[in-house]
């Protein structure tokens, strides 16, 4: 499995965090056999990534040790490598080199880094090391406090100059460019109005000329939009982000309901297709 190529229709990552209180899974998918068939279920719907994840990002969550992040993220990544690693790449969701190097050992192929590598000093030498995609996201402070007040002068160049940085610094650690993704961060350390900004101006970040990953599923921000309060019930919101960010030019959409975002990837993808082609022909 490799990560989508230019002209490659969109991939979708489904969401498997094994924690005890991820706001959107509330800890279901804490047990082993349950995790996986939870997996299973994604890929049968069509993620192409699964994203495992022992550790919360939600606003205010506190870290996790990475001994326990391990415990949680460990056994699942060995037995999906086993039962699913043919179909499918392993993401594993966390900032600290120590649980990504163990996750690495058992078979995840690609590391998903909300701290774009700033977090554990030796991160990017892992990931060159074993020669797997990472993905560096962009965040304002850090998940604990981020919510608070966020800062920004113009988010879009700010957010396009963190991620051009990062990206040199994973270049500079020996990280293949073609392995290399970005994500604005959607929700992290960012207002409504930011988040808003970063997806109406999402083509300034494809610019940066390296696929793209959008995570905005059930997030809380669409809940202040749509007045609705329970997260679960954000899927339409959810699919409207997917539509729109492919038609922007995401290559990688990161959900919770895989086969209603499938679809709503495939349509944006069809009408950019057709209107390439419409383009071409006239
Ligand atoms: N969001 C969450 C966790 N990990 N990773 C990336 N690359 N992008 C995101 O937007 C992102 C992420 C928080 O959402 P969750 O708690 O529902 O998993």
């Amino acid at each position: 499995m490799a990560l989508p190529g230019v002209g490659e229709s969109p991939v979708v990552m489904g969401i498997l965090n094994v924690t005890p209180d991820s706001f959107s899974d509330g800890g279901r998918f804490q047990r082993l056999d349950a995790a996986l068939e939870r997996a299973q279920q994604m890929v049968d719907e069509g993620a192409l990534i699964l994203d495992v994840g022992g550790e919360s990002t939600r606003p205010g969550a506190q870290r996790i040790d990475p001994e326990v992040q391990i415990a949680r993220v460990v056994p699942v990544i060995r037995e999906l490598q086993r039962q699913l690693g043919e179909r499918v790449m392993l993401s594993i969701d966390t900032s600290s080199s120590v649980v990504a190097r163990a996750a690495l050992d058992v078979g995840a192929t690609l590391v998903n880094d909300v701290s774009a590598g700033r977090d554990s000093p030796d991160m990017l030498a892992v990931v060159a090391a074993h020669q797997v995609p990472i993905v560096l996201m962009h965040m304002q402070g850090q998940p604990e406090t981020m919510q608070h007040e966020p800062v920004y002068g113009d988010v879009v160049d700010e957010v396009c100059a963190f991620l051009h940085e990062r990206v040199q610094a994973a270049l500079q650690a020996g990280i293949d460019r073609r392995h290399i993704v970005v994500d604005p961060g959607i929700g992290f350390g960012k207002r409504a109005q930011h988040n808003l900004t970063l997806l109406r101006e999402l083509a300034r970040i494809v610019a940066l000329g390296h696929p793209v990953l959008v995570g905005a599923s059930r997030k809380r921000f669409m809940g202040r939009l749509c007045a609705e309060t329970e997260s679960e019930q954000l899927l339409g919101a959810t699919c409207a982000v997917t539509a729109l960010a492919v038609a922007a030019g995401a290559r990688i959409v990161r959900v919770h309901d895989v086969r209603a975002n499938r679809q709503a990837a495939d349509i944006a993808w069809a009408l950019a297709a057709d209107a390439a082609t419409d383009a071409a022909a006239g």
